[in-house]
This record gives structure tokens, sequence and C-alpha cells, in this order.
């Protein structure tokens, strides 16, 4: 859904991106077998925080006398991790989607770029979570300085080697399959919290953009 569909009056997309803490960061990098408790809390009650900060966002913008949604929060906000196809042969990451993705959004926004792992890499780093607004308030857009989907990624394949389900690779990118099974795998054994985000910790791109200097541009 385009952002006039959400809301026929808008304007401007705003996005966030929340960088996880250190701890989080450093307790999920201890092994790259299962997701360390400060994960599953940082993706599961971290997630409810978000949607807070999102519905504080729409307040003050509606308390300012503009009209703002948050697509995350909505009610048509719908996602599909590919669950009711798992015994389907033909389950392939088509069937990974949503109508409203945060990383097109915050890419198109100018916040950053795709990594190999398809986590969106950006100048805090690709270890975090997004969220955003549509508003008719009028904001001038940030300036997106790179050009391709992958700028800001080295390719130096360090994800491919953390992923536990050997999910990444150079030649096929990331298979959701293979990921969204080993998250089901973590939510039978840690209910009701789940997550994994390994290929997001203990890598060049965890705290910010690997190859980018910011007083030089791209090298
Ligand atoms: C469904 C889903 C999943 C599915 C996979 C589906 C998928 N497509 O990735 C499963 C369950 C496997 C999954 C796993 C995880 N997820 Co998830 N997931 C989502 C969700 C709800 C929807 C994704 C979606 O919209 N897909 C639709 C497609 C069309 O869009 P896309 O996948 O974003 O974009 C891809 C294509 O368009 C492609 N592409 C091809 N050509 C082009 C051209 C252009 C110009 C562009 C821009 C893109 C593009 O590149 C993209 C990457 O594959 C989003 C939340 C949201 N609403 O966005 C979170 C989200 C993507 N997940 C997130 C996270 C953190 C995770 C996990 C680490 C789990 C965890 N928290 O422990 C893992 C691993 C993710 C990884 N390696 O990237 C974060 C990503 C943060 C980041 N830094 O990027 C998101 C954005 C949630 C959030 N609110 O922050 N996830
Ligand atoms: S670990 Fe390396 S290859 Fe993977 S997304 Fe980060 S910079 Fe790219
Ligand atoms: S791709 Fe999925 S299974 Fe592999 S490390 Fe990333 S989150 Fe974990």
């Amino acid at each position: 859904m385009l952002p006039e569909l959400w809301l026929p009056e808008a304007k401007t997309v705003i996005s966030v991106f929340l960088p996880y803490t250190k701890e989080i960061k450093e307790a999920n990098a201890v092994d790259m077998k299962f997701p360390a408790n400060e994960w599953l809390h940082g993706r599961f009650e971290g997630q409810k925080i978000i949607d807070r900060l999102s519905s504080n966002i729409v307040r003050v913008l509606q308390n300012s006398g503009y009209k703002a949604i948050s697509p995350s929060i909505d009610k048509r906000f719908k996602a599909s991790v590919g669950t009711w196809l798992k015994t389907d042969k033909k389950l392939n990451n088509s069937y990974y989607y949503s109508n409203w993705s945060e990383r097109h959004v915050a890419y198109a926004a100018g916040l950053g770029t795709f990594g190999l792992s398809k986590g969106l890499l950006t100048e805090k780093g690709i270890t975090g979570r997004f969220t955003s607004i549509i508003t008719n308030y009028n904001h001038e857009p940030t300036k997106r300085i790179y050009n391709g989907i992958y700028d800001y990624c080295t390719m130096c394949g360090r994800c491919i080697k953390n992923c536990p389900v050997n999910a990444i690779s150079f030649e096929h990118g990331k298979d959701h399959t293979k990921c969204s099974k080993f998250i089901d795998y973590t939510a039978k054994k840690s209910n009701p919290r789940y997550g994994c985000g390994k290929c997001q910790v203990d890598v060049p791109c965890e705290n910010g953009i690997p190859h980018y200097k910011k007083t030089e541009g791209l090298i």
C-alpha cells in the first residue's frame, strides 16, 4: 500500500530507526546457536515500546493539527511469514511479505541501504528495529546520499558465517524459509518470545556503515 492509500492527504513519511543497546548486542554475540534472553526481550517487549513510541508521535502530530497514522499499529497492517504454507512444497521467498515494508520506507527516506543479510544498514548500524509514520505535515525530505540498494554493504560475508541455519549465501542472498523456521523453533523454546538476529551481531556493520567515512563520502 502506498502512503496515500494509508492516508489520502499524505505528504511526508517519517522513518525511525531504534538501534539495540550495547548490552543486547553483546549478549547475542556470546554464541551463534540460540538468541540471548536480552535479544528476545528486545524483540518482544522492545516492540511494545516501539508501538507506544509510534502512537505518541502520531498523537503529537495530531495535537498540532495534522493528520497522522503509523502503518505497523494500524488495523489494516498485514504481514505474512509464510506459516500457513509451511507444508507447501512451492513455498518460496515470495510468500514472505507485508503491505508496508519498513525497510523500503527507510531506504527511500535516506536512512540506509540493504545488506547481504537483507537487513537495512544505517549510520547507526544494522542492529535495531524500525517504525514509520505517514502524515500530512510537510517536512523537507532528508537527502539520500546513496545510489544502489547495497551501497553500504561490503559483502564481507560475516553474516553468512554467523547464521545458525545457513540461511544466507553469496549465491542466493537470504532464504526466508530457513530463517523463519529457526525463528519458529525459538518461539517454541522461549514462548511467548522469539527472534534470532545472529546475522546482525559481531559483524562489521553492527554499529555503523563499514566502509563509509562521513567526512570522505563513499570509498
Ligand atoms: C515478514 C518479516 C520477516 C520474515 C521474512 C520476510 C522478509 N521479506 O524479510 C522473517 C520471519 C523470516 C523475518 C526474520 C527476521 N526479521 Co523481520 N520482518 C518481517 C516484516 C514484518 C515484513 C517484511 C516485508 O515487508 N517484506 C516485504 C518485502 C517486499 O519487503 P522487504 O522484505 O522489506 O524488502 C526486500 C525486497 O523488496 C528486496 N528488494 C529487491 N529489489 C529491491 C529494490 C529496491 C529499490 C528495494 C528498496 C528493495 C528491493 O530487498 C529486500 C530484502 O529482502 C518486517 C516489518 C515490516 N513491516 O517491514 C520485519 C523486519 C524486516 N524484520 C526485522 C528483523 C530485525 C528480523 C530478524 C532479525 C528477527 C529478529 N528480530 O530477531 C530476522 C532476520 C532478518 C534478516 N536477516 O533480514 C526488522 C529489520 C531491521 C533491519 N535492520 O533491517 C524489520 C524491518 C522489523 C522492524 N520493525 O524493524 N522477518
Ligand atoms: S556482515 Fe558484511 S556482508 Fe553481511 S550485511 Fe554486514 S557488511 Fe554486508
Ligand atoms: S538469517 Fe535468520 S536465522 Fe540466519 S542469523 Fe539472521 S535472523 Fe538468524
